[in-house]
């Protein structure tokens, strides 16, 4: 059946397909690098807002050599001051609709990841990136600053001095040193990103929704509120979460020896 939402979406160069109940989004507008363009950022916001109901986790990946070369440029000239002001808060509705949507949400890396292209990035939950990776905030040497929440996600992976550096200097890093620093939380060969998220997708999708669910809205939140808050915020949280009979069936199903124990990392 068709639907108006996926067809707008893929028009402006955002396609969602299923794979079992993982969504794969795909920034697929190769030609200009998957550069955001004020319709791919609605269309993104549309998308998320409008999951499928048995997603379960998403994935976001870029079609072609790169993941995405951040804002589209060519759409710059035409904002006066409080144009640009609506312009990103417009991202930031779609960036939070990818963070606080409602499953968790793995991005898979490759090639550039750059200007509001990190900013996307950095609104997932999770980041696998593979070897070809670059990320860079060239937004210093173009003039301009982030817009799309950047410059409250991106200190949180990697602290204010190195987003500083990264805008005062142009400085880039490399797959290896971006993972080193936090940018990604996993590193694999060129070309295997996107499997490996749709790895870590599927395991997620696993998870008791209401466990994914305060991870997504409650850990956040928790880590930003005073530690007294925090901790009566987290016993509310662990006392739902605890109540839940999904819960109660995998505590009772491990105590019989049928869940599976914690191992070893290799
Ligand atoms: C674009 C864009 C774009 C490519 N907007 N059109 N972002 C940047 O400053 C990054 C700008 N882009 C690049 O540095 C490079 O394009 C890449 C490193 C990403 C890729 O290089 P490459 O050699 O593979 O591709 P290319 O030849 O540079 O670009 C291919 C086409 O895509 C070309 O158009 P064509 O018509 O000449 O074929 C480029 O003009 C076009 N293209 N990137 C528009 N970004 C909420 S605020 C966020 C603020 C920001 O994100 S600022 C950072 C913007």
């Amino acid at each position: 059946m068709s639907n108006p939402i996926l067809e707008r979406a893929r028009a402006h160069g955002v396609t969602l397909e299923m794979n079992d109940q993982v969504a794969v989004v795909t920034l697929s507008r190769p030609a200009k690098r998957n550069a955001l363009s004020d319709t791919l950022i609605e269309a993104i916001r549309d998308i998320f807002q409008n999951l499928p109901q048995e997603a379960r986790a998403a994935v976001i990946a870029g079609e072609g050599e790169h993941f995405c070369a951040g804002l589209d440029l060519s759409e710059l000239n035409e904002r006066d001051a409080g144009e640009g002001v609506y312009h990103s808060r417009s991202w930031h509705v779609a960036l939070d609709a990818v963070q606080f949507g409602k499953v968790p949400v793995v991005a898979a890396l490759h090639g550039a990841v750059v200007g509001g292209g990190l900013e996307l990035a950095a609104a997932c939950h999770i980041r696998v990136a593979d070897e070809s990776t670059f990320y860079a905030l060239p937004e210093g040497t173009r003039g301009i600053f982030v817009g799309g929440g950047g410059s409250v996600r991106v200190p949180k992976l990697i602290g204010v001095a190195r987003m500083t550096d990264m805008m005062l200097t142009g400085r880039v890093f490399n797959a290896a040193d971006g993972e080193r620093i936090g940018l990604a939380q996993y590193l694999v060969p060129t070309g295997a990103a996107l499997d490996k998220a749709l790895e870590l997708a599927k395991r997620i999708g696993t998870n008791a929704p209401l466990t994914n669910y305060a991870l997504m809205h409650a850990l956040p939140r928790i880590a930003e509120q005073p530690a007294d808050h925090g901790y009566l915020t987290e016993a509310l949280m662990a006392s739902i979460a605890q109540s839940t009979p999904e819960a109660k069936d995998r505590v009772r199903a491990f105590l019989k020896g049928k869940a599976a124990k914690v191992r070893k990392a290799d």
